[in-house]
């Protein structure tokens, strides 16, 4: 199977830490444990760059990957875990919301989601904030390797109306060809404000 190399570059915890040398961005959101680190290193030909837990963490940064193919990879802080405070909530809003609407480098994004739950909320919301931003993005649905072959085409059924949809598990590998095509694709493809 393809993959990329990957390579941890930095953490910003604002504008200012960004790369300014123009390659092309590919974003990563989702909720907290939705398994975006596993999906980074499963990504990767070489050994983990990405930090996974089973416990939601609440890091405002946004973490810089550099890859062999010349696109940056952006991950994004999770969204949606039950505890923050409002303070962290809205420091969250304004950061990612910024870079999301503003960064200019910035070419798609993988809005990741938890395949057992195609339907939540503040997924549905992010993917009309992503849709309405303009830029290509997909649905990754994740952890496919935990739903039977029925329930997981209900899934990817669910979850298009959120956009377009790839399944991928980062236990099986399933999707991992499809999502670096996709990725590869976008990052190639000039934005019209490039
Ligand atoms: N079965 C299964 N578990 C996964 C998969 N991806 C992640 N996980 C588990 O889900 C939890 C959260 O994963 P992590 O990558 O840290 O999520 P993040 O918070 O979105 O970065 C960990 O316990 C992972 O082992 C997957 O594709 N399949
Ligand atoms: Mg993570």
């Amino acid at each position: 199977m393809a993959k990329l190399r990957i390579e941890f570059l930095k953490s910003c915890p604002g504008k200012t830490g960004l790369p300014v040398d123009g390659l092309p961005e590919m974003a990563f959101i989702g909720r907290s444990n939705v398994g975006k680190s596993s999906l980074i290193n499963r990504l990767n030909s070489g050994p983990k760059v990405a930090r996974t837990s089973s416990r939601p963490g609440c890091t405002q940064y946004i973490n810089i990957f550099t890859t062999n193919k010349n696109f940056y990879i952006a991950d994004l802080p999770g969204y949606g875990f039950a505890k923050a405070p409002d303070r962290l909530r809205r420091q969250w809003t304004e950061w990612i919301g910024w870079y999301l609407r503003e960064r200019q480098t910035l070419r798609g994004t993988i809005l990741l989601v938890d395949s057992r739950h195609p339907d939540l909320e503040n997924d549905l919301s992010m993917a009309r904030f992503l849709r309405e931003g303009g830029k290509p993005y997909i649905i990754a649905l994740t952890k496919s390797d935990k739903l039977k072959r029925n329930k997981l085409a209900q899934s990817v059924r669910t979850a298009g109306e959120m956009g377009p949809v790839i399944p991928v598990s980062s236990v099986d590998g399933n999707g991992m060809n499809e999502l670096l095509k996709w990725l590869t694709t976008a990052t190639a493809t000039h934005s019209a404000r490039s």
